[in-house]
């Protein structure tokens, strides 16, 4: 066969591959075969220098034509080959814009600091201030100060979280460390009063902490919200009339009060406060108990001798103070079963408010 047969056979070949090459890096393997430094035709054109003078010029041509068609096919192929690749590419981004879209929930306030917020509106409302202090607290702030010295019955040792001292201090191992978590936010108004002079209306809201096992109706972490005023001719009656006002403004203003009396180490006279019930509007339902009361707070007129210890003259100045649990206003508000639902977490529960 000659020289120029060979070059037609592998020019049919080569075409023949070019066709059927069904993507883009399939097709430069076929150029590479072909056309490449090691390829058929290369190798072939080395050749030429062993053919005769008058050979030559024939076989010269025909190679070039060769290399011209195989070049042809090549850039026919490849517009067809990358048109099919963008094409793919295409239809495998597209954006269905009929989906709908993913929903995303907004986060809100968690009722704890909705109740919160609300209750300390009221309060900013007629110009009292917040106050805040310490979690870890000294014994003297949150126990002594308050009227409830070291051998006080009403001390709850049992119902307080300790805090040990790591250095190995002995006190704080055998559980007679003068360190705590807060059991209630009175200590911040004991500061408050050990750095102000009255006229003092402020409110303190946070954190508190009793050894508690947590049940339906109790938490061993909760949020209390406090208040106190220390000013000249402050009655019973302010006390009345302040959270009458608090009570109207959280449940609504068809709601009543009732100020039952009660005891606490650090307000005398002491009481507790009820609100009508919601449901029955007083009549007694399962809600109340069939009492048409619910209880949310506790409160009282401070104690001389809590004055005594901060420096602030009982002739001259009375208070009250008060105090309740956010969450359990939360649950009286909302008709929750169980407090530890407020801690959960769980959001088919947050979701509904
Ligand atoms: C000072 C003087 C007096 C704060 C008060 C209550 C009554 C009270 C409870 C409500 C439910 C605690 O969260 S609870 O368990 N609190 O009933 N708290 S009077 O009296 C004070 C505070 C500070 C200097």
């Amino acid at each position: 066969m000659s020289i120029i047969q060979d070059l037609e056979q592998m020019r049919d070949e080569a075409v023949g591959a070019i066709d059927t090459a069904t993507d883009l890096s399939a097709l430069d393997a076929v150029r590479v075969a072909y056309l490449g430094k090691k390829g058929s035709l290369t190798s072939i054109l080395r050749g030429l220098g062993a053919l005769s003078a008058e050979e030559r010029p024939a076989v010269g041509k025909v190679s070039n034509e060769v290399r011209q068609s195989l070049e042809a096919a090549l850039g026919a192929r490849h517009a067809v080959l990358d048109a099919a690749a963008m094409q793919a590419k295409v239809s495998a981004d597209a954006v269905d814009v009929s989906l709908p879209g993913r929903r995303r929930l907004p986060g809100r306030e968690h009722l704890i600091e909705q109740i919160r917020r609300e209750v300390i509106d009221v309060f900013i409302g007629i110009g009292y201030r917040i106050a805040e202090g310490p979690q870890v607290e000294l014994d003297y702030y949150n126990f002594e100060a308050l009227n409830q010295p070291a051998d006080h019955p009403a001390r709850g040792l049992a119902d307080t979280f300790y805090v040990r001292d790591l250095s190995g201090d002995e006190a704080a191992v055998t559980g007679e460390s003068d360190v705590l978590l807060r059991t209630h936010t009175s200590p911040v108004q004991v500061r408050v009063m050990e750095s102000e002079k009255p006229p003092i209306y402020v409110l303190a809201p946070g954190k508190v902490y009793r050894r508690d096992v947590a049940d339906p109706s109790h938490l061993p972490q909760f949020t209390q919200i406090e208040g106190l005023v220390v000013d000249e001719g402050i009655t019973f009656a302010d006390l009345k009339g302040t959270l009458d006002h608090l009570c109207k403004e959280i449940f609504g203003h068809d709601r009543r009060t009732r100020f039952r009396p009660h005891f606490f180490p650090f307000t005398e006279p002491s009481a507790e406060v009820d609100v009508s019930c919601g449901i029955c509007a007083g009549e007694g339902c399962r809600f109340c108990g069939g009492t048409g009361w619910l209880e949310i707070l506790g409160c009282g007129m401070v104690d001389p001798n809590v004055f005594g210890y901060v420096g602030i003259d009982p002739e001259r100045y009375s208070g009250f103070a008060f105090g309740m649990g956010v969450e359990r206003i939360a649950a009286l508000k909302y008709d929750l079963p169980d407090l530890r639902m407020l801690v959960e977490g769980d959001m088919r529960f947050l979701r509904q408010f």
